[in-house]
């Protein structure tokens, strides 16, 4: 057995008794009413899910297995010659919740190497597809093309303990991460690249491969370990980490799941924000003509966004209600690296408008910025032109955190997920409107 699933294994063990004692002896106390605002919004603010891979703190942010994103990047092994640690060390940290050192986190990069060759079968059907299909249809099409090759189905139809539905969760879990650069920077490559595919190389770790088979020189692979790390988790009720998380609570495997996991990301109020917040900003390019705008200007075009019934993508969130702290650090990482670059300073200035705009216009709870708001540009800077591949950069760092969840999720038997409906008559009964 790896030395991650031995010591994943341990951790499991010791932490099943909480939850049972939980749900044994405080099953019944409160954690809180509904209201009919949250029933009808979305459920926004109900706390009916658990994890402990990562807190979302609503003026602090997220927060990995306790640790903030500076602890994280100050904490965890780096690759060497690298600002950025590892991937691997840092999918270790979600799993183990246990910081690796220099050993864990090449043992894991190990793990990933051994695992990471995509069968033929899925190059061969992402070739079929439209050439006008999204990169993240493509994406999500290539993960659950590979269902057959789960080895929880396999051990499930074979008559499973319950007890053990992690293992093979994990391995799955494992196969698939190990896999999703290839595929992403294939999907890449097939797309806008004339199909000029680079094969990976077995030297590398997950991010200086991914930025090998993507053809982007360095530092893009310390900008490709940040990007996975920064989205790979925000607790378990964003769209893409909830939908991994239910679809696997009827024990679908990874592979239907984390597909389904990016079907959910693709939409432009969650991760396709990132897509859209560049294509907005080209439009104020064009428009501009290149020139840099004044905030008087800037105001303008943020106020006819606005006026015309459209969302400023990039900004206000459901849950935090400050600046998103991946946005601070992929700003201080652009203050470091392109400080003077012409699309950061659109950024900068649109930083500077957008939230005393969302604030005199008074809808918007969180009138700040996202992570999405940032993240194109650095990618824009080092070529990566082709804003609607973004959204699988995301999802390839948010299957790190939904995997990992989704081991736990097996490993202390979650059930299937099953809220419960009501209808409008009912909520006006309840209201006192009628009876
Ligand atoms: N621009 C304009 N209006 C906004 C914005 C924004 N950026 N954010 C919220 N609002 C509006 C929202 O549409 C709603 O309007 P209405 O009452 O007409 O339906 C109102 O303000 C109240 O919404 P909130 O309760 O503040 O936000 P909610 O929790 O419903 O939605 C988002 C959260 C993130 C979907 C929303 O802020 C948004 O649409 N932002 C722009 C898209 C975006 O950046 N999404 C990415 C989020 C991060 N991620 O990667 O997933
Ligand atoms: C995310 O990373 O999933 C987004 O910030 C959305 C969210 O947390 O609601």
């Amino acid at each position: 057995m790896s030395v991650l699933k031995d010591k994943l294994g341990k951790k499991i063990e010791e932490w099943r008794p909480r939850t049972t004692k939980l749900l044994k002896d405080y099953g019944d106390v409160k954690v809180g009413e509904v209201t009919i605002s949250q029933v009808i919004g979305g459920a926004r603010g109900i706390k009916s899910l658990t994890t402990d891979i990562s807190y979302l703190d609503p003026f602090e942010g997220i927060r990995f297995r306790g640790f903030t994103i500076p602890e994280v990047m100050e904490k965890l092994p780096k690759v060497p010659g690298s600002e950025m640690p590892y991937v691997e060390g840092f999918f270790y940290l979600l799993l183990t919740g246990e910081v690796p050192g220099e050993k864990e986190a090449l043992e894991v990069a190990e793990e990933f190497k051994k695992r990471q060759h995509v069968p033929e079968y899925v190059f061969n059907m992402l070739r079929q597809l439209p050439p006008e299909s999204h990169p993240m249809a493509m994406f999500s099409a290539a993960i659950v093309a590979m269902q057959s090759e789960s080895v929880f189905v396999k051990e499930y139809d074979a008559g499973l303990n319950k007890m053990e539905f992690w293992g093979p969760t994990y391995e799955d879990g494992l196969n698939l991460l190990a896999k999703l650069p290839a595929i992403a920077a294939f999907i890449y490559r097939l797309k806008y690249k004339n199909g000029d595919i680079i094969k990976a190389d077995p030297k590398l770790d997950m991010g200086g491969n991914f930025a090998h088979m993507m053809g982007i020189k360095k530092p893009y692979d310390d900008v490709a370990r940040m990007y996975f790390i920064l989205h790979s988790d925000h607790e378990s009720g964003n769209v893409s980490a909830h939908t991994g998380h239910l679809v696997a609570s009827a024990l679908s495997d990874v592979y239907y799941s984390i597909s389904a996991m990016i079907d959910g990301l693709a939409g432009p109020l969650h991760g396709l924000a990132n897509q859209e917040v560049l294509r907005w900003l080209q439009g104020v390019m064009e428009e501009m003509k290149g020139k840099i705008p004044s905030e008087e200007e800037m105001k303008k075009f943020v106020w006819d966004t606005l006026n015309s019934g459209q969302v400023i993508p990039g900004f206000g969130h459901a849950v935090l209600r400050k600046t998103d702290p991946r946005y601070t650090s992929q700003r201080e990482f652009c203050l470091k690296h392109l400080p003077d670059y012409p699309l950061f300073k659109y950024v900068d200035v649109l930083y500077k408008v957008t939230p005393p705009i969302l604030l005199e216009q008074g809808k918007a709870k969180n009138p700040w910025p996202n992570v999405d708001a940032q993240s194109g540009v650095i990618q824009w800077y080092y070529g990566l032109t082709e804003y609607d591949f973004y959204t699988v950069l995301f999802g390839v760092g948010r299957a790190l955190g939904v995997v990992a969840n989704i081991i736990w999720d097996r490993a202390l038997g979650y059930p299937i997920e099953r809220p419960k409906s009501i209808t409008t008559a009912m909520m006006e009964e309840i209201a006192g409107i009628k009876k």
